[in-house]
Formats: structure tokens, C-alpha cells, sequence
């Protein structure tokens, strides 16, 4: 493997997706099953890709991207971590090996449980483990010392039933990816419009006039993302994005799945206007979009034209306007400017695309929700949204895409450790017992509760905190002080290594494989960011006998925990459809869901605020009225730090998902061989007396006086603005101060942490 930097030319899409996906499906060890695998992908019967969240079209070509079919592939491959391999490898080796390594080995093989005295892990029997939890948690002095993570890949059923269980057993606590991810989203749009969702779907995209895309990278994270805005684009649909970095994706593709572009190499423009603000600036530069609007309607009204803003849907349905047009009136342009990072003039051509469309739709994603002021940053946008009544109507509204292809479902059925009453009452009643009413942890919370020793016993339903979270330290010690800790995973990854004093593994079967109970072939349900279920099928035969489903797996805890109270776990993993039905009679929207989910494509959810009723406290929907944060790095960050200050920004490449790297290029910012980089710019690079390809460390500066530092790190000259810098995740998590985090949201800022960068003389890697 190669290391290299070389720009990248082409379009994002085209030869490059199309070789990448061939070099990985058939580079891998069972081409024909992949690519069977790949074809039902999506489709009306068969299983939902389990890349991202991006709605499918039912019944259009076979919808897989570049990276859906690397997700697949990675999960649908013969290897096996089996008892041989961890007999070969102790702990400590393991501990030293990178998260390429462990995952790669392949699928686990049978639940395996570790022996502090040998320092390997062994198998352990299903029925063992199961019981084998339940003493640790027959043992703990308060249900609240359990803490039940989620990754937003589970299924509607298995997190309802882990759900139950939780709750069952007397806890709160569900901390899950959400509050590392889109929580700012959920708590600005529940507070603003009374419901947590997008309000668009899919076809939105068609008839939108313009789409503003903010802090978002779809070339890698949301590929079929792309074909919408190309499709928009193409009918002359103003894209507008903002982003720190200029992401290929967004300034053009070609589809590697369509006959006509790859023929003649056509590729297609993507964003008509591109805009690069500072880290953390898209508030400010929403604020200057309105004042710019409201400077144009008030001058249209006093020539007596129609005013630019919609004063019947602001008179019909929302509150609060007064007190923010005082807010956007006492901003000055100064600070927008400053904050922003961009022009007046950058902003007023983009108020002018947002003035002339009659329809538009706002999306985002990290670079919005992993700030600190990213609950006052969507609720900027969404005011935007009020004020041109965009809300409701064909082809308007707004839409956090999400991540995981199941985590806006896993909300809906209950992973939310602030349940709302109405939920509570009504699992109560179905349930006839009762359930615990004080909130639980979120994600940080939970951490911080393990490492005072408070929380004891800790079980992951997939995903990997320990390279997820932040403060890799802190939640490496978290978890090594936890009595029992239980990962139920596909593939080997840090979690299973940074162990509690007891640890589980139980692997567990992945969304492509057949999910046989009782002899009858199961489906699961999953939720889209547009408010779509719809049924999953595996296809695949199992990667090993010994593998059980998420849902056998919680229902083999919660029976051996709780006995059959309030009702027979097992049974209800023998047969999906009796968990539909208490699905159906406990939450709004899922009525008859077995029936339903027969029509192709599925159901859609339906979203309150789109049919304008607002579910909020007034009935309304309420503009928020904050002021611009006064700095983007706090006064008493600067003034600790001695020398000159980054914001970095913590990011995916084009070859991972999340914690799991498949290869070690980021093909459309044109990294090769390597993940150790920074990018930096050029003019910055030059002014510190540094040259691209030198050797750094970063180390983040935070209120308290930890030392948070990683080194090894290659410059990169890139197109950012000077003052920022960015990195991969989860390299750089040590970084990440766990108490740094969204106002309002508790989310860990990834996107913009105050760093130091000084000069290594060699490659050491901290
Ligand atoms: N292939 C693949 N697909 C994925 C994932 C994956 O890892 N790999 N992860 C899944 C998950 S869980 C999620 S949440 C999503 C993540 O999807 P994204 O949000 O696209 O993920 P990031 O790589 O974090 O990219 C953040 C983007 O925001 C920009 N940005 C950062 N800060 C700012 C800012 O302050 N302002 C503006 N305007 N832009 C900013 C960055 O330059 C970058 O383009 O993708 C999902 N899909
Ligand atoms: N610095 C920094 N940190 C971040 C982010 C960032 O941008 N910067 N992004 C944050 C975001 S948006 C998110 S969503 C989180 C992600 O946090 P997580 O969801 O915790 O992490 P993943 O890497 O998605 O989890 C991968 C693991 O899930 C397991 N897995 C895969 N498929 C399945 C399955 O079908 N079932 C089960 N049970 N297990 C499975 C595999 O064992 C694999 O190793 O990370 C967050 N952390
Ligand atoms: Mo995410």
C-alpha cells in the first residue's frame, strides 16, 4: 500500500466508485454471494442496505452505491475470529493492534468470555452467558447502575424488546450513537416544531426550487443522496451548499450506475453556489441570510409590494417572531462576517437564491450537530424555514439526514433515555407494570458514570464505544472499571479489547443473513430519514451455526434476568410478528403494521409538523431567539493555550464506516495508503514556518488540566479556511475532552476542538 497525496480530478461517482466496488466485492473472498447479495440490496424483498439512512426508491435500479456495497461485503465475508484465534492472541496483543487489524479478522465465530487470569478469551456456551449476566445484574445495588448502549443498526424489534428489558428491569439508561451523532437535531426540531424528524420525503427532492446543503459530505457518507441532488440539479434546482471544505461529491458526480453517464463520461454538476464558512459559522451565516431577507422585506413593504417573508403561515402557525427580528436586528454584520468567515456579499447571493425559490428544502448533518451551539444552530435554520412558510408544502422543509441506516427507528421505538410521559403511560398500560420515570444517561453521562465507579454493568447492542466516543482515555478506563461488560457484535473491535473486569462478546447475525426462528425465515423493520418502514429479509446463509439474531439475543437476557415477567421473551423471539403487534398497540403510527408492511416500499410514519400540527407546548411552531455565541472557542480555552490556536474538525474518510476503516485511502481528497494526516492550508502551513508533508502533534487544549495529546500526523496542503485544520476520526478522539459538548444536546464536539499543532521530527505515533 502506497502512501500518496494526489488531488483528486475526476467526479465524485463514475470509473473510480465503479472500480472501487469491483476491486472490493471481488477482491474479497466470495464474489458470487456479494454480488447476489448487492443485487437484492433494497429491493422490494430482500434486505435494506445497512450503509446509511438515505430513503430507497422502491422498484428504480438496484440501488446499492460504492459504499452500501462496501458495508455488504465487509459483513458477508467467509473469515471467522474463532475460540483458535483467541487462543493465539492474549488481550495485551491485542490491545496493540490497530482497528483495521481486528476487524478485518472476520466474523466472531460463538460467544466467548474473557479470563483475566489467562488474559485470553474462551468460549462460553449461550445459555452460560446469559446466565452469567443475569448474576451480575441480580448483584447490583440499583437498576441504575446498568447502562444499555444502542449503535443505530439494530432493528425496530430488537431495540423495542431491549427497551422492554431496560425498563423492565427498573432503568432509564439507553445511551446510543444519537448522542454522538444527530441529537442537536432532535432537541432543536422537537423544541421548534414539536417533532424530533425531517419533515421531507424522499420525492421532496424533485420539486424542490433550491436545496441547501449544510456540513455534510454525501459523496462518502450518503452516495444515493447523490443521484437526488443530481436528478434536482439537472432539472435546474438551485444546490447551495455550505461546507468548511470543498467535498467533490458536492461539486460534481457522475452516476456509476447509469448507462449514459458512464458511456460518455458525463458527469454532472452538482452544487450551484459553494460556500466554505469557518468551523461552527453556519449560524452566523443563516442570521446574515435573514437579516439580508428582512433588510429586502421591509423595503418591499414600504413600496407597498409584497413582503418577502409568508405573513399568513407566520400569522397562522407560528409564535415568537418579535423577539427574533429584535435578535437578527441587534446582530451586527460584523460579527456575521467574522463568525461566518465569509462575505456580505457571499451571503447576500445566497439569500438571493433562497429569496427567488418558492420551494426549499435545508438538510444537514455533522458539521451542523457537533458544535456547541448546534441546537441554536438548527433552530437558526428552521426559523429561516418559518419565515418563508417552507414547511409542509411539496418540495420545502428540512431534513437531518442521518447516519445509521436504523437509528432515527431505534428512537421511535423507545432507545431514549428521556422517554416522554406519553410513552411511558402507554407501555405501562400494554405491559401492566410499571416503568422507571426518572431520566437515564445519555452517552456521556454513561461514561462519566463508569469512571466514578456509579454504573457497573455495561451492554453494547452493537457498534464500539470505546473508539466511538470521545476522550479515548477516559472511556478506555470507563469501561475497564465496569464489573461485566457485554458487546453483542459482528466483527472484533476495540470495545471487545477495552474490556470490563468480566467481559462478553456474543456474536450476533448481520443484516444480510437469513434469520431463521422455529423454522420460519424472519424479517425485521427499519426506519429511513424520511419517516419510511419497511421489511428486511437476510439472504445470505449465516457465517456461522453458532451466530443468533439481536432479538433471540436481548430476549436470552431479559428471560434469564427477569424470568417471563412481564411476558415469555423467547416466544416473542420465535415469532417477529407478536413483537410488530406490541409495537402496533404501544406507539402512534405503526397500526396493523403487519399488514401494512406487505405494500412495496413499506409505510411511511407520517411527521405532525408536515401536516401542520405543531406538538409543542403553545401549539405552535416557535422561532428560537438566540444570540450568536459571543466566541466560536471560549475566552478562558484561548487563554490557556500557549502558542496560536487551530478549531479542528474530526471527519470520515471515503474508505470507513464509522469505526470500522476498510482500506486506507480517501480517494476524492486524494489521500492514498495513510490515515494519518492533517489537512491544513497552505497560506497557514507556510505562516507557521511548517511544510506540507512534516511531521505534527496535536495536542487539545480543555478547561481542565488533562493532557490530551496524539502525534504522527502528515501535513496535507488543502482547500480550508486558514485558522482550521482537519483529521480523521477515530484517530484523533483522544482529543475530544469528554465534557465538551453541545449546549442542549450533550453531544461531543467533534467538529471543532481547540488544538495546538507542533512539530515532531520523526513519525512518532503517540
Ligand atoms: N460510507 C460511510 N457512510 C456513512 C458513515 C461512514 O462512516 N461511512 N457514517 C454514517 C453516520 S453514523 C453518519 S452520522 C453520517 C455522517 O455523514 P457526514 O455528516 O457527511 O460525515 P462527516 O465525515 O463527519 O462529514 C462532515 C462534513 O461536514 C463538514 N463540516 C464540518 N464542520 C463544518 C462546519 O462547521 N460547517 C460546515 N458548513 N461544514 C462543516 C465537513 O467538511 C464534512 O464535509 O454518515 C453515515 N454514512
Ligand atoms: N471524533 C469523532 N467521533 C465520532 C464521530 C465523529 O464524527 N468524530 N461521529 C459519531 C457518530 S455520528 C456516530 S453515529 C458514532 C458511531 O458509533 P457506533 O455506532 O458505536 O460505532 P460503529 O463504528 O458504527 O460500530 C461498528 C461496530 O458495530 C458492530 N456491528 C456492525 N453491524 C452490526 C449489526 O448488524 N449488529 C450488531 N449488533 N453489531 C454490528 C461491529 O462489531 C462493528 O465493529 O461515532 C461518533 N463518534
Ligand atoms: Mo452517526
Amino acid at each position: 500500500m502506497s502512501k500518496k497525496i494526489k488531488p483528486y480530478q475526476g467526479a465524485a461517482g463514475g470509473w473510480g466508485a465503479l472500480s472501487s466496488t469491483t476491486r472490493f466485492v471481488l477482491g474479497s473472498k466470495q464474489p458470487a454471494a456479494n454480488v447476489r447479495n448487492l443485487l437484492r440490496a433494497n429491493k422490494v424483498k430482500g434486505f435494506d442496505c445497512p450503509g446509511c439512512a438515505w430513503g430507497d426508491e422502491p422498484g428504480k435500479h438496484f440501488s446499492f452505491c460504492e459504499n452500501g456495497a462496501k458495508a455488504i461485503s465487509w459483513e458477508a465475508t467467509k473469515k471467522q475470529v474463532t475460540p483458535a484465534f483467541f487462543a493465539q492472541h492474549s488481550l495485551s496483543d491485542l490491545q496493540r493492534q490497530s482497528d483495521y487489524f481486528l476487524e478485518y479478522q472476520g466474523r466472531i465465530e460463538q460467544p466467548m468470555v474473557l479470563n483475566r487470569d489467562t488474559d485470553h478469551y474462551q468460549p462460553i456456551t449461550w445459555p452460560d452467558a446469559f446466565a452469567l449476566i443475569a448474576r451480575h445484574l441480580h448483584a447490583l445495588e440499583h437498576p441504575n447502575q446498568l447502562e444499555l448502549y444502542t449503535s443505530g443498526r439494530a432493528s425496530n424489534e430488537a431495540a423495542y424488546l431491549y427497551q422492554l428489558f431496560g425498563r423492565s428491569f427498573g432503568t432509564n439508561n439507553f445511551p446510543d450513537c444519537s448522542n454522538l451523532c444527530h441529537e442537536a437535531s432532535g432537541v432543536a426540531l422537537t423544541q421548534a416544531i414539536g417533532v424530533g424528524k425531517g419533515t421531507v420525503t424522499l420525492k421532496d427532492f424533485d420539486h424542490a426550487d433550491a436545496i441547501f446543503v449544510f456540513g455534510q459530505n454525501p459523496g462518502t457518507n450518503h452516495p444515493r443522496m447523490l443521484h437526488s441532488l443530481r436528478n434536482a440539479a439537472r432539472n435546474g434546482t438551485a444546490i447551495v451548499s455550505f461546507n468548511n471544505l470543498k467535498e467533490r461529491g458536492l461539486e460534481r458526480f457522475a452516476d456509476p450506475q447509469s448507462p449514459i453517464d458512464m458511456l460518455t463520461t458525463s458527469d454532472s454538476r452538482i452544487s450551484s453556489h459553494y460556500f466554505c464558512p469557518r468551523l461552527g459559522g453556519d449560524m452566523a451565516a443563516v442570521r446574515g441570510m435573514v437579516k439580508q431577507l428582512l433588510a429586502w422585506d421591509k423595503a418591499a413593504l414600504a413600496e407597498g409590494k409584497a413582503g418577502i417573508f409568508d405573513r399568513d403561515f407566520i400569522a397562522e402557525h407560528t409564535q415568537g417572531l418579535t423577539a427574533y427580528l429584535a435578535q437578527v436586528d441587534a446582530t451586527p454584520w460584523q460579527q456575521i462576517i467574522a463568525q461566518s468567515g465569509l462575505t456580505q456579499a457571499q451571503i447576500t447571493q445566497a439569500a438571493t437564491v433562497y429569496a427567488g425559490a418558492k420551494r426549499v428544502i435545508i438538510t444537514w448533518a455533522m458539521g451542523i450537530t457537533q458544535h456547541t451551539h448546534s441546537v441554536a444552530t438548527i433552530r437558526e435554520m428552521t426559523n429561516l424555514q418559518l419565515l418563508c412558510g417552507q414547511l409542509g408544502k411539496t418540495g420545502a422543509g428540512l431534513c437531518p439526514v442521518r447516519g445509521h441506516s436504523n437509528v432515527q427507528g431505534n428512537r421511535t421505538v423507545g432507545i431514549n433515555e428521556q422517554p416522554s410521559a406519553a410513552f411511558l403511560d402507554s407501555m405501562e398500560q400494554h405491559f401492566n407494570q410499571p416503568m422507571p420515570r426518572q431520566h437515564g444517561h445519555n452517552a456521556v453521562a454513561a461514561i462519566q458514570a463508569m469512571l466514578d465507579g456509579q454504573s457497573k454493568v455495561f451492554i453494547a447492542l452493537g457498534g464500539n464505544i470505546a473508539a466511538a466516543a470521545p476522550d479515548t482515555q477516559a472511556t478506555a478506563q470507563a469501561l475497564a472499571n465496569c464489573d461485566l461488560t457485554v458487546q453483542i457484535s459482528t466483527k472484533l473491535n476495540r470495545s471487545h479489547i477495552m474490556a470490563g473486569k468480566t467481559a462478553l462478546i456474543l456474536p450476533c447475525l448481520g443484516r444480510t443473513e437469513r434469520d431463521m426462528q422455529d423454522g420460519v425465515s424472519q424479517f425485521i423493520t427499519v426506519e429511513d430519514s424520511f419517516s419510511m418502514v419497511h421489511a428486511s429479509e437476510g439472504v445470505a446463509k449465516p457465517n456461522s451455526p453458532h451466530l443468533r439474531s439481536e432479538t433471540a439475543i436481548v430476549a436470552g437476557i431479559a428471560q434469564a434476568t427477569l424470568g417471563s415477567k412481564p411476558l415469555n421473551w423467547l416466544a416473542l423471539a420465535q415469532d417477529y410478528n407478536l413483537i410488530r403487534e406490541h409495537i402496533a398497540a404501544t406507539l402512534p403510527g405503526f397500526e396493523n403494521i403487519n399488514e401494512r408492511l406487505t405494500q412495496p416500499g413499506g409505510f411511511y410514519l407520517g411527521n405532525s409538523a408536515a401536516r401542520y400540527q405543531w406538538q409543542t407546548a403553545n401549539g405552535k411552531a416557535n422561532f428560537g431567539a438566540d444570540p450568536l455565541p459571543s466566541q466560536l472557542i471560549p475566552e478562558a480555552i484561548t487563554a490557556k493555550a500557549a502558542g496560536v490556536l487551530s478549531t479542528l474538525q474530526t471527519l470520515r474518510s471515503h474508505d470507513q464506516y464509522n469505526t470500522t476503516i476498510y482500506g486506507m485511502d480517501d480517494r476524492y481528497r486524494g489521500v492514498y495508503g495513510q490515515r494519518m494526516v492533517l489537512f491544513m492550508n497552505p497560506i497557514e502551513i507556510k505562516r507557521r514556518g511548517l511544510k506540507a508533508g512534516d511531521w505534527v502533534e496535536l495536542s487539545s487544549i480543555w478547561l481542565d488540566n488533562v493532557e490530551r495529546k496524539v502525534g504522527g500526523f502528515k501535513i496535507v496542503a488543502y482547500d480550508i479556511p486558514p485558522g482550521n485544520v482537519a483529521a480523521y476520526y477515530p484517530e484523533t478522539n483522544p482529543l475530544v475532552p469528554l465534557h465538551s459538548v453541545g449546549e442542549g444536546s450533550d453531544t461531543p464536539t467533534s467538529k471543532s476542538i481547540a488544538i495546538l499543532i507542533t512539530k515532531q521530527t520523526t513519525a512518532r505515533i503517540i
